[in-house]
């Protein structure tokens, strides 16, 4: 395995096959032999996402009722590898390294060192990480945050802790004085947690895995599906098989929305008939969604107007419209009115595709809409997602079989952690619960989200640091401007499994809590414990480990954060922490008892077949929103990036996720259906774009973002290649082009930084 990311000897290819087939299951053997862990990998891959086994750490895709013998694809089981690996960082390893020589390693070699196996502090004389006891690293900490502001001290929470952790987390945070909870959300789907509770009234997607059985249509926006939620496509394939029509809006031509061979279908592989998912495929501009939406609103609803004056069959539905909506007159005059020229130019996509989409989306009974991140990490994001559902409620799909929206969250328990309190925001908690169950009053002041807090690092207003998991520092936007702020801050701590950039360059003082994994047996005194998480279609599922903990030495993340609770709060007879940590059905009880409508009878639920359904009241046409309606919105512009300069030469560059990554946890530097091979410091291009800069390919270039502030942001070193992309738009890859973002470039009512439209100019490196 290559692990020095030389772009000079890149090799790029184009991938002509489907996506599955025989690479996924090369590729899931290569990265068993990778970790070491060949027998013992393919046992737990025997229970990955079973109902008496583990929810899958990657993905947040729904795990069926009825599962496959394989119910895992191959970006999961590179995630449970790489989670099982039997490397170690051991307190041996940090004795050999300074903290100075482990910041010239890359991301992938930090994470290679393999799994934590004890506590661990700075020690500033030695730069190095020493040994600490669990003890002692509590007591340092607790006694540092008891002095501490709670303004100015962050709980970071990254998607993959459990409900159980997360409420426990969330409580303590509030306990302590503070709503500054920011979380990997914040960069991810807050989009849709703004957006969807003024159209529709919930803050999650309507879609069940048995709609699939019942659609006629899927509407695809901007997600990598072949790469990200690999075990979908066996819901599309299905969906597929039955003659469906699917329609994918996309820069790329991304593979697992093109074909798929089915790698668990022994037929499949032996005649490697492959299943062709999209049968439309727009390739739109980035930033091209809303634009492309309304011209595909236009002619539904001017055929629609001419159907009714010639007294034919309508093509929406005017009874929904008429009985369940708000504000479809002034939407409707908006779509007579918009023009031709500027939806074409907006979304780059002819009036032809969009009026053949419009046609196909016209005659289906019940349309399904999926979309990630090529939708909310937008600076119009909420606009866009507004517009989405503006589609869906002109034909009535919200509500009913085999219809819906789909937001396709990221990390395994993003939805959930929302679910049970991580936010930021107060009027999301339930305060009169919490006070009457732990009699304490919620704290009333609004939080900082993941951009806010980047601020006060800025401004040095933020004492201490804590994050439950991820890899903060490497996801966030402004790399250059936030690493030198986030090495003042007086404290950091970090409960993680493997190294990673955010401990090496760390706080003042600074603490590494290594925790177990979810797919590790967490023994505990009250016997082995269970967790559960939600998935993107709102259900919930218990999992518990199967393999032995990577080390002895190794706490739970709730046994962490019980400890952490018990030195900074003010104890409190209404929680104990310690029965907690000794049986986690007493904290789902709680949890069942702060949230009663989605929890009751939660350690009776959690292990159903297929998980059990938080009631989701658009799904029963109910609309929770203030006019109790759902709500066109009609969007004032159709332009994604209004800040983008005008200026000549100017493209938009998006950053995504490639084939070998989770996030900031880089596998290997092969992004297989993208053809791309031994690099990630590559921008794919238009070949127009490339002969007007007179770049030829292989050639390198600095990629520098062009930005009112006067602060330099730049990424040199980059190879460029020509690629299958719409004109003006360009393609690389998260994390590396983070430093590009400005941190106040994100979506507006969200603040996702907006990481798929950076305005940027090449400048290309003298030979
Ligand atoms: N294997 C693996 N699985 C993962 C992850 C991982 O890193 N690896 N990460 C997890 C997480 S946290 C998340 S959030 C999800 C992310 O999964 P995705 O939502 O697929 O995120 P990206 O990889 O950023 O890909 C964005 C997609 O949007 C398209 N796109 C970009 N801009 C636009 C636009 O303006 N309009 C349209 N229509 N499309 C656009 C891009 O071409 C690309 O296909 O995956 C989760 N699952
Ligand atoms: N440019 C650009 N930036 C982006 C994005 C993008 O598309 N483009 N995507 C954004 C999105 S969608 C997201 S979600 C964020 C991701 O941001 P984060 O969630 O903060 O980052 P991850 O890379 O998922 O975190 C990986 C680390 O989590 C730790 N870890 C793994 N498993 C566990 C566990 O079980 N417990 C604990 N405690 N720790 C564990 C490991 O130490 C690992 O190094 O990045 C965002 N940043
Ligand atoms: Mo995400």
């Amino acid at each position: 395995m290559k692990t020095r990311d030389i772009p000079e000897q890149a090799t790029f290819t184009a991938y002509t096959n489907a996506a599955g087939g025989w690479g996924s299951v090369r590729a899931l053997g290569s990265i068993l032999m990778q970790e070491h862990v060949v027998a013992s990998g393919t046992r737990a891959l025997m229970k990955q996402n079973k109902p008496e086994g583990f929810a899958c750490v990657s993905c947040s895709w729904a795990k069926p009722a009825d599962p496959h013998a394989f119910e895992f694809c191959e970006n999961g089981a590179k995630a449970t590898a790489w989670e099982i690996t039997d490397k170690r960082a051991t307190p041996e390893f940090f004795a050999q390294h300074t903290v100075t020589e482990l910041e010239s390693w890359s991301d992938f070699e930090l994470e290679s060192a393999g799994r934590l196996t004890a506590p661990m502090r700075y020690d500033d004389e030695s730069d190095k990480y020493l040994p600490v006891s669990w003890e002692q690293a509590f007591n340092d900490i607790g006694s540092e945050l008891r002095a501490a502001d709670p303004d100015k001290v962050v709980f970071y929470t990254s998607g993959r802790a459990s409900l159980e952790t997360s409420y426990m987390y969330g409580l303590m945070a509030r306990m302590y004085g503070t709503n500054n909870l920011p979380d990997s959300s914040n960069m991810c789907h807050e989009s849709t947690s703004v957006a969807l509770p003024k159209t529709i009234g919930v803050a999650v997607g309507t879609v069940g895995l048995d709609d699939f059985a019942a659609t006629d249509c899927l509407l695809f926006f901007g997600h990598n599906t072949g790469t990200n939620a690999p075990r979908m496509l066996h819901s599309l394939e299905e969906v597929r098989k039955r003659g469906v029509p699917v329609i994918t809006f996309n820069p790329l031509r991304e593979r697992g929305l093109v074909s798929f061979v089915n790698p668990q279908s022994p037929l499949e592989m032996l005649t490697p008939a492959r299943t062709a998912i999209s049968t439309q495929y727009v390739q739109i501009k980035i930033g091209g969604d809303t634009a492309a939406v309304m011209g595909m609103a236009k002619w539904l609803i001017e055929n629609d107007d001419a159907a009714l004056a010639a007294r034919q069959p309508r093509l929406l539905d005017a009874g929904f419209i008429a009985d369940h909506t708000a504000g479809f007159e002034e939407f409707a005059d908006a779509a007579r009115q918009a023009d031709w020229d500027e939806i074409e130019r907006q979304s780059g996509v002819s009036r032809a595709q969009l009026e053949q989409a419009a046609q196909t989306y016209a005659n289906a009974r019940a349309c399904m809409l999926m979309y990630g991140m090529g939708v909310t990490q937008h600076r119009e994001a909420v606009r866009t997602i507004h517009m989405l559902t503006n589609l869906l409620l002109l034909r009535g799909n919200i509500g009913k079989p085999g219809a819906g929206i789909c937001p396709i969250r990221g990390h395994s328990n993003v939805q959930g952690q929302r679910t049970v309190g991580i936010t930021e925001k107060p009027e999301l908690v339930p305060k009169g619960k919490l006070q009457q169950q732990y009699g304490f009053t919620v704290p009333e002041k609004k939080g900082l989200n993941t951009v806010e807090a980047c601020e006060e690092i800025i401004n040095k207003n933020i004492s201490a640091f804590f994050m439950l998991g991820g890899n903060f520092v490497r996801a966030i936007p402004d790399h250059d401007r936030m690493e030198p702020a986030w090495r003042k801050i007086p404290l950091t701590v970090q409960v993680m499994t493997r190294l990673n950039r955010s401990s090496v360059i760390h706080g003042k003082r600074s603490y590494l809590l290594p925790c177990l994994g979810r797919i590790e047996i967490d023994q505990q005194s009250g016997g082995t414990q269970a967790v559960s998480v939600e998935d993107s279609t709102g259900r919930m599922h218990g999992s518990h480990g199967v393999v032995k903990p990577a080390s002895a030495q190794l706490l739970s993340e709730v046994a962490i954060v019980a400890e952490v609770a018990k030195r900074i709060l003010i104890p409190n007879p209404k929680v104990n922490w310690n029965a907690w940590t000794a049986d986690y059905a007493r904290v789902r009880n709680a949890i069942a008892e702060t949230y009663p409508d989605i929890f009751h009878d939660f350690n009776e639920r959690m292990w159903t077949p297929g998980g059990f359904a938080r009631p989701l009241a658009a799904r029963e046409r109910k609309w929770n929103t203030p006019n109790g309606k759902a709500n066109f919105i009609t969007p004032d512009s159709f332009d994604e990036d209004p800040d983008m300069p005008d200026e000549p030469g100017t493209l938009r560059l998006m950053t995504t996720r490639g084939d070998s990554q989770f996030n900031t946890t880089v596998y290997g530097l092969d992004d297989r259906f993208r053809g791309v091979h031994g690099t990630r410091r590559v921008l794919l291009m238009n070949a127009a774009d490339m002969e007007r800069l007179a770049l030829q390919d292989g050639a390198f270039v600095t990629a520098q973002t062009v930005c009112h502030d006067d602060i330099a942001r730049r990424v040199a070193n980059l190879r460029v290649q020509t690629y299958d992309i719409p004109a003006g738009c360009i393609m690389g890859y998260f994390p590396e082009l983070n430093p590009l973002i400005p941190l106040s470039h994100h979506a507006k009512g969200s603040k996702v930084p907006a990481a798929k439209s950076i305005p940027v100019r090449l400048i290309p490196h003298r030979l």
